[in-house]
């Protein structure tokens, strides 16, 4: 498996300050900010710092450290939102992956879907 990394898709231009979002976590291997059009009333993307395509590249090729970063960070998200079963209403996290998946930003990322009753998990095609 190789896969090629857009140096300028806009995620990557994001992690380099040259486009702003509205940050909801930032730690050492992951930034968290809000979707620029969100599918719910909270609807936040979770990305890892490095330069990961999709999930299974993201799985393969990242440290541990990155690994158990970014899940730890999306976990405090879903709590700090108020959304985590335990206490609140529950969510949907979603990575579109390549042609199939409706991928359009070629930096992996996770949504983070809540805030509202979110359907059945995948549409009929
Ligand atoms: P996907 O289809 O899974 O690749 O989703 C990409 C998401 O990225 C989509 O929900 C819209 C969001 N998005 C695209 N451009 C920007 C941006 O410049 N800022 C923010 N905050 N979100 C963006």
């Amino acid at each position: 498996m190789s896969y090629v990394y857009d140096t300028d898709n806009i995620f990557a231009r994001i992690l380099r300050g040259e486009i702003p979002n509205t940050t909801v976590l930032e730690t050492d291997h992951t930034l968290a900010f809000r979707d620029i059009s969100p599918q719910a009333p909270d609807h936040v993307l979770v990305i890892p710092k490095g330069a990961y395509v999709c999930f299974d590249h993201f799985a393969s090729d990242a440290t541990d450290a990155e690994i158990v970063d970014f899940t730890r960070t999306a976990g405090e998200i879903c709590r700090l939102l108020g959304v985590a079963p335990s206490d609140g209403d529950g969510y949907r996290l979603i990575a579109n992956s390549g042609r199939n998946g409706v991928q359009d930003v070629p930096h992996y990322h996770l949504h983070i879907l809540a805030g509202r009753p979110l359907g059945r998990m995948v549409q009929p095609g």
